[in-house]
């Protein structure tokens, strides 16, 4: 049985939280396969709003089982506030949440270097989370590394200490103010970990495959989006994990010939929180209104994110470096009352017109090509039906399946499981 992806194509808060909650009911299993609590999934349905980090968005539904992939790293702290949230739902969690045994953990040192990290970098600094990761993705390519299996060997806490030890001499070498009491994480972390040690940890890679034999249906759940990639985003404004299709590969064991449809979601606008180039973005009374109306604040940091057009070179990139199959349209209805639209269709670059993200893209050397297209005024957050959408949204999303050449699936108008239009 083949495996679906669905991924975020800008620079994530696509609402990839909310179409994976909409979609599982078609999945037996539901896997994320990288980052970290960095990412923050809203699912909101019967007047609640959820907001997950670590824990895939499946978990509201009563069959799905939820995996934490290999690729994911796992801070226990934050992992047992989720659980506790989650507590009140009476979910059977032993059951329907596994993790994976190669799965990183997120250490507090990893965290304070973070912060480290970014404070030495002061006006450059990357705009990270703050929640380690970074560091947690270096001590995994560094091979230093602990992992959740690690956690059933008699030696782990040794190999903890030799670590913590060196992360310390390391904060010490950014030579930054960064008040913390090791003791205090320390504690709160160990008690973590024996909530960690409670649920099921598996050799993931091959469950996936045992499953697929048995023809059970799996959607990888991405996190952050492609812009913020590794290898792919506006590096070095990135996270520190492929979140494009390959990293499902790498992040839960399967191979590239299994994988069906690409899911690909974007804002009709675009987003971004934390520093980097983003070139459509706004600074005016439009840009306001996006933030406003969109509530574009990060469901991690509830940090305010940066509000602009939407950018087709870029996501043009996105669809192919994923290969989408089937794109998803999110908070059209965010931009209902806009008078005209604007769709960057290409940069110019150094003088000259470029079709494609260049590998240096700083404002001061691009500046966006904008086509005009008229807005609608009518509230869509009701609408239940594609017939019932306004003509000059028909037109928007007309046009942007050409530009893409994919087709447009699934319009979201506004963050309850209900208000999602099939096309
Ligand atoms: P990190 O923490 O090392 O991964 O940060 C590196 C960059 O990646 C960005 N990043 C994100 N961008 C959007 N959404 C994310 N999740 C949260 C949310 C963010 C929040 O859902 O709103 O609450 O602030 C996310 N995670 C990482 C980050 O801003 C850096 O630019
Ligand atoms: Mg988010």
């Amino acid at each position: 049985m083949a495996v679906d992806l669905l991924l975020g194509l800008q620079w994530g808060d696509e609402g990839k939280g909310k179409i994976v909650d909409v979609l599982t009911k078609n999945y037996d299993i539901i896997a994320r396969f990288q980052g970290g609590p960095n990412a923050g999934h809203t699912l909101e349905f019967d007047g609640i709003k959820h907001v997950l980090h670590t824990i895939p968005s499946g978990i509201f539904h009563k069959d799905a089982v939820n995996l934490v992939g290999n690729g994911v790293v796992i801070d226990p702290v934050i992992f047992k506030k989720e659980l506790d949230n989650l507590s009140q739902f009476n979910l059977d969690i032993n059951k329907k949440l596994l993790i994976s045994r190669k799965a990183h953990l997120i250490l507090p040192t990893h965290r304070l270097l973070d912060a480290a990290s970014e404070t030495s970098k002061g006006k450059a600094k990357i705009g990270s989370t703050l929640k380690g990761i970074g560091p947690t993705y270096m001590d995994k390519t560094g091979r230093n590394g602990i992992r959740v299996g690690d956690l059933e060997l008699s030696d782990w806490k040794e190999r903890y200490r030799t670590l913590a030890n060196k992360h310390e001499a390391m904060i010490d070498f950014y030579n930054v103010d960064i008040q913390y009491n090791l003791a205090e994480l320390e504690s709160e972390f160990f008690e973590a970990i024996e909530v960690l040690k409670s649920l099921t940890f598996i050799d993931s890679e091959e469950y996936l495959h045992k499953a697929q034999k048995e023809n059970k249906t799996i959607l990888a759940e991405g996190a952050q989006g492609s812009l913020l990639d590794i290898d792919f985003g506006t590096y070095p404004f990135v996270t520190s994990s492929n979140t494009t299709a390959a990293g499902a590969c790498t992040g839960l064991g399967v191979a590239p010939g299994k994988i069906k449809e690409v899911y690909g979601i974007f804002k009709a606008y675009t987003t971004r929180v934390g520093s980097g180039p983003f070139p459509t973005e706004l600074f005016d009374e439009d840009g306001e209104r996006m933030a406003k109306v969109g509530n574009e604040f990060g469901a991690t940091t509830g940090r305010p994110r940066r509000c602009g057009w939407l950018d087709l070179v870029a996501l043009k990139y996105a669809v192919q470096v994923n290969g989408v199959t089937q794109l998803m349209m999110m908070k059209g209805d965010v931009l209902s009352g806009f008078k005209k639209l604007k769709v960057c269709t290409a940069y110019k670059y150094k003088g000259e017109i470029i079709e494609h993200l260049p590998y240096n893209i700083e404002a001061e050397n691009l500046t966006p090509v904008y086509t005009e297209m008229k807005g609608w005024k009518e509230d869509l957050t009701k609408m239940n039906d594609a017939s019932q959408l306004p003509k000059e949204l028909n037109d928007y999303i007309e046009f942007l399946e050409k530009e893409l050449e994919t087709p447009i699936k699934i319009v979201s108008v506004g963050p309850d499981r209900v208000q999602t239009i099939k096309r």
